[in-house]
């Protein structure tokens, strides 16, 4: 099957499974995993933060910095398309009894000055906003890459009330290889950065959660508190190490490369149309001026082995990743053209 439904499908390598497989471990829970431990440092380093934390998935980790940041009772802000508010099952409501103030942002980005005029607290009526989330990234927007700049304006005015930022990056080093930026200049306007190391990175399990050393030990905590504290867990870390390690930031690359080819092709089928600019590796396409429904179109592309998924009621959405070559990209466009009678 050509699997394009996301890049969370990445299987690990030959490699990642060796290192699994010879990975030292040790109890996690007291400190004692030596992958772990130079997994979180490297990842500290690469993000410029004090320290790091392993955690099970992106979402967790994202959760994990709500706990942290805020308290019950607090607004959270965050734009109106972010997967912590669409996609995290009112997570952050259940577990950080807080709510989530939406706006709407353009591919992704907020506007700084909606921000600060959404900022709330002054009032006995209000709730204090505590957190700023920043997704980048951005999933919804199509994986648009929010610009550091957009990020600093928004840290800026953060900073002058006193809260912090969180940054979603599930997918920062796609953002960091498309604009060739590193990371750590993304990171530097956040109090915490999650990264997933399962999606386009390439490894089987695992995000990771960095900030200050206060933050981390607060996280730990929190960590533990959702049942999150695992014992060897070496072997998870020991492939995230090769993904930040070896090759696999370079060749999301490729992902990218074969996003553009993919969108280039389906631009020139009838009945197709592409709704977002293709940075990096997702593709958002609507189909309602074809002859096909949604549903019709996805399970014929699976009949061709093919897989894609919905993606909101009017897109749908291929996701490159590792396990997709130019080969795969040609056969999706003949697919694509074959159904849709171009
Ligand atoms: N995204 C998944 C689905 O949940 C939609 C995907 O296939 O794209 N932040 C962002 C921006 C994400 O895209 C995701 C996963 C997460 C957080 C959550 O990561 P996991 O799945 O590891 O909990």
């Amino acid at each position: 099957m050509i699997d394009l439904r996301s890049d969370t499908v990445t299987k690990p390598s030959e490699k990642m499974r060796k290192a699994m497989y010879e990975a030292e471990v040790g109890d996690d829970v007291y400190g004692d995993d030596p992958t772990v431990n130079k997994l979180e440092k490297i990842a500290a380093k690469i993000l410029g933060k004090e320290a790091a934390l392993f955690v099970t998935s992106g979402t967790q980790g994202n959760q994990i910095a709500g706990l942290v940041h805020c308290k019950p009772g607090q607004e959270v802000i965050m734009e109106a398309q972010a997967h912590l508010f669409l996609y995290e099952a009112a997570a952050l409501s259940v577990f950080a009894g807080v709510q989530i103030k939406t706006l709407a942002g353009e591919r992704g980005a907020m506007k700084p000055s909606d921000v600060e005029a959404a900022i709330r607290g002054n009032d006995i009526h209000e709730p204090e906003t505590g957190l700023i989330c920043i997704e980048n990234t951005h999933n919804k927007a199509g994986g648009a890459v929010i610009p550091p700049g957009n990020m600093e304006n928004i840290y800026q005015i953060a900073k002058r009330y006193g809260i912090p930022v969180h940054l979603d990056g599930a997918r920062l080093f796609n953002a960091s290889v498309a604009t060739q930026i590193p990371v750590k200049e993304f990171a530097k306007y956040t109090d915490s950065v999650q990264f997933c190391l399962s999606k386009g990175l390439g490894a089987p399990v695992g995000s990771i959660i960095a900030g200050s050393s206060d933050f981390i030990f607060k996280a730990r905590k929190w960590r533990k508190r959702l049942g999150g504290g695992l014992r060897q867990v070496g072997v998870l870390a020991a492939p995230g190490i090769i993904a930040l390690e070896e090759e696999n930031v370079n060749l999301l690359e490729i992902d990218h490369e074969n996003a553009k080819q993919l969108a280039e092709g389906l631009l020139n089928i009838k009945g197709i149309v592409i709704e977002n600019k293709v940075e990096t590796n997702i593709i958002l396409i609507n189909i309602t001026n074809s002859n096909k429904t949604m549903e019709i179109f996805l399970h014929q592309l699976k009949e061709h082995g093919i897989l894609a998924g919905t993606f909101g009621p009017n897109n749908i959405r291929f996701v490159t990743n590792n396990s997709i070559t130019k080969k795969d990209i040609d056969k999706v466009l003949l697919a694509s053209r074959k159904i849709l009678n171009y």
